[in-house]
């Protein structure tokens, strides 16, 4: 990428957001930056988040101002965690998520899978790390079933505190690539940082013995960028995942019932006895479990669902505010 576009602007990559401030790496240098006017009510979507390539004006005795976020490769979002129909974007131009799972009692399949289908529908490809291997007697056992998921998930099991299996993570530490570590609360994922990074970059803290959830150490998303010139973003602990406007990573994700669908016989199938049912004929033979294709269903509904209420509370907003309304008397 060019980095300068005209005197005195650059492009740089954002490493770091705190409300309405940014910091900006450019050169291995981190500079604060402010948002041009014209952001302001503007869509979510189109404020810069972290992994952000932004184009910027420097200036030397404050903050830079940032003035266009470029074309994203794609982007992580969920809807917020209060339903309210807003997405929150987590990280942009992400080329592999690492999902982490500890194999303790945070180990969840449906969990998974929603990630699986965030990290498709974001364009990054989904890695599902299963870290604390030491505690688990047959962490292979889980791989298997995590490669079950989908035929798109690459898998490791690893133990970052007694460094078993993370050399099969060197595959990924390559210049120009991009990694976000997501995840619970606890799970290690600034311990696989500092453990890649060969150094203590993130703050990481004990989880609590009775349920094994984490504390929150990781308070906001951080860029930072290796030796080797990989990038890693780690974010905070998310306490859920929900589906909203992923309709495609889900589809992704399931590919093969989403085949078998369209091969049913009748466009309007709903799997249950109709003649000719593709879904009904692999489960039956065994090439499709009933579980496997439940979640998908629930996932679909649960995406369709949200994306609905979102669009709904879109067009409220919209409507509102072109009404001009300013209180509700
Ligand atoms: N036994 C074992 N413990 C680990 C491993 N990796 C991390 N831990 C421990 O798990 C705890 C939580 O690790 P963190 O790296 O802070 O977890 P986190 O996912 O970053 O948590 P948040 O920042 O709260 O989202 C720490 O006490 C780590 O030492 C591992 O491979 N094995
Ligand atoms: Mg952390």
């Amino acid at each position: 990428m060019k980095e300068i576009i005209k005197e005195n602007e650059f492009i740089g990559r954002i490493s770091e957001v705190q409300k309405n401030s940014f910091t900006i790496l450019y050169k291995n240098e981190e500079l604060p930056g402010k948002l041009r006017g014209r952001f302001y009510g503007m869509d979510a979507e189109c404020i810069p988040v972290v992994g952000d390539y932004v184009k910027f004006i420097y200036n030397h005795d404050g903050d830079n101002m940032i003035t266009e976020v470029c074309e994203r490769k794609g982007i992580l979002k969920r809807p917020d965690q209060a339903k309210t129909g807003v997405e929150q974007y987590m990280a942009a131009n992400v080329d592999y998520t690492f999902i982490v799972t500890a194999l303790n009692q945070n180990y969840n399949y449906n969990r998974i899978a929603r990630y699986v289908s965030v990290a498709l529908q974001g364009n990054s490809i989904p890695v599902v790390i299963l870290t604390k291997a030491d505690l688990c007697s047959n962490p292979g056992r889980y791989v298997t079933e995590v490669e079950g998921i989908s035929d798109k998930v690459l898998v490791h099991a690893v133990s970052a505190l007694y460094e078993i299996g993370m050399e099969e993570l060197k595959e990924y530490m390559r210049p120009d690539v991009t990694i976000c570590l997501a995840g619970s609360s606890g799970v290690g994922k600034s311990t696989l940082l500092n453990a890649v990074a060969g150094s203590e970059v993130m703050k990481t803290s004990s989880i609590r013995e009775s349920d094994a959830r984490g504390r929150h150490t990781t308070t906001h998303r951080q860029l930072y960028v290796c030796d080797c010139g990989t990038t890693i973003i780690d974010m905070p602990g998310m306490r859920e995942i929900g589906m909203a406007d992923v309709g495609e990573g889900i589809e992704d994700t399931f590919s093969d019932i989403a085949e078998l669908e369209r091969m049913c016989r009748f466009s309007d199938c709903r799997h249950d006895k109709e003649p000719g049912c593709a879904i009904r004929k692999a489960i039956d033979d065994g090439q499709l479990s009933e579980e496997r294709f439940k979640l998908y269903k629930s996932l679909m509904t649960e995406n369709e669902r949200n994306y609905a209420k979102k669009k709904q509370i879109a067009k409220w907003v919209k409507q509102e505010k072109k009404a001009g309304r300013k209180k509700w008397n």
